[in-house]
Formats: structure tokens, C-alpha cells, sequence
């Protein structure tokens, strides 16, 4: 496990470059992540989240048991271009991934209060690294300019309030050379709107599919 906190490229708006089942099943044998309800805040030489930027375990929100992530940001508004500021806040764990393996990553995210301008918005996202930590993307998305990790729907301004909302990223790929796969929660905030906000997320799961078998990540899908 590296401690080193590679965040993944993301893309927003085509112009701005940004480097940063059902969840009850958190036990479920299919499910790699520890602590996947994060309950037990286990230290990241346990197994557990690295946390970065503003990110904590909190009791505020929780889908399962009493506590949830909490990925925050303060976007403001500045007097220069590009006129704001942002922050890209996560948690993730790493995995080893070889080259042709195959991932799924799901989860739930809430925002209790309307989320305020855009890009603002929750995610859950996987990335590939080679063994130098070169972000690698997926085969799905390698070859493109745009976006170089493979991410989920998103929690934002246009997802109902206090409601948990299911997070897919669908099946990803690890491409040639990948070493090690992380899988994600974060919160995106480049809006400006001067407010403190962000995304709660409970009740992850990561599954490797084994072979062809798509089934053996079917039963992440019940997101009620
Ligand atoms: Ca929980």
C-alpha cells in the first residue's frame, strides 16, 4: 500500500484540467474495500481510507451504521483568472490490478443541502497506476484527451436533496501496464459559489470480475 496521494486527472468543462449493491453488502466476500461503511476508521496501514484535502469520517450522515465520508470544499471567488478557486477532496484505497482486469466500483452519496453553482458534484471514480504511479486511465478512456479514470454518476445540483443516491462507475479495465488500481470518493467543487459544501458517501463496494463472469458483480446493482 502506497501512502502517497496520487490524485487522478480529471477533466471538467473540456477546459480546466483537474488533478487531484447494494451498500448493506459491505461484508459481501465480492467486496475488496475495508471498511466500506466507515464505521471502524481503520488507519490506512490497516487497510483503511487515506483521506486528503477536506475529508473526515462523520456521524452527520449515514446510509448504514452511524458515520459516512464527508468530502468537502470551499470554492471562492477570486479577482483573477481563471476567477476561482477549488479544491478536489477524496478518499481512496489501492489495490494491485494486472493489465486486462476487470473492476466495478459502486456506492451511495447524499448532499443535505441543495449544492450550490458548478461543477460541484460527488462521484465515486477508479484510476489505474503503472509501477512508477503514472496515472494510467483506463482501455476505455486511455486514448482520449478528456477524462483518464472512469467515474460514476454523479451527486450534484440536479440530484434531489437528502436523498441517497446510487454511484455506478460501471466496468473498467485495467489497460497495459497497470500495476495498481485506486478506487474513490470525491467531491468536486470549482463553482466559485463561496460556500462551504460537499458529499457524504456510505456503503462502497469494489468487485474484480472474475474471468467473463459479469454475474459476480451483478448483486452491487440493487441500488434501493
Ligand atoms: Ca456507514
Amino acid at each position: 500500500m502506497k501512502h502517497s496521494i496520487r490524485i487522478p486527472c480529471i477533466t471538467l468543462l473540456g477546459a480546466l484540467l483537474v488533478c487531484a449493491p447494494q451498500a448493506a453488502r459491505a461484508d459481501d466476500d465480492n467486496n475488496l474495500l475495508k471498511d466500506t461503511s466507515f464505521e471502524l476508521q481503520l488507519a490506512p496501514d490497516e487497510g483503511g481510507w487515506t483521506l486528503f484535502e477536506q475529508s473526515l469520517f462523520s456521524t452527520d450522515e449515514a446510509r448504514s451504521g452511524s458515520q459516512s465520508m464527508f468530502n468537502g470544499a470551499f470554492s471562492r471567488t477570486v479577482a483573477y483568472h481563471p476567477f476561482f478557486v477549488g479544491t478536489v477532496s477524496g478518499s481512496y484505497q489501492e489495490f494491485p490490478a494486472s493489465p486486462g482486469s476487470r473492476w466495478r466500483l459502486t456506492g451511495f452519496g447524499v448532499t443535505p443541502t441543495e449544492l450550490q453553482g458548478t461543477p460541484a458534484f460527488g462521484i465515486v471514480q477508479v484510476s489505474f497506476f503503472d509501477a512508477d504511479g503514472h496515472d494510467l486511465g483506463t482501455v476505455e478512456t486511455v486514448a482520449s484527451k478528456t477524462a483518464r479514470a472512469k467515474t460514476s454518476n454523479e451527486v450534484n445540483n440536479q440530484t434531489p436533496v437528502g436523498q441517497w443516491i446510487f454511484l455506478d462507475t460501471g466496468i473498467a479495465t485495467a489497460p497495459a501496464g497497470a500495476g495498481t488500481i485506486q478506487a474513490f470518493t470525491l467531491y468536486v467543487d470549482f463553482s466559485g459559489s463561496n460556500t462551504s459544501q460537499g458529499v457524504y458517501f456510505d456503503d462502497l463496494s469494489l468487485c474484480a470480475l472474475e474471468d467473463d463472469d459479469e454475474s459476480a458483480c451483478k448483486e452491487f446493482e440493487d441500488g434501493t
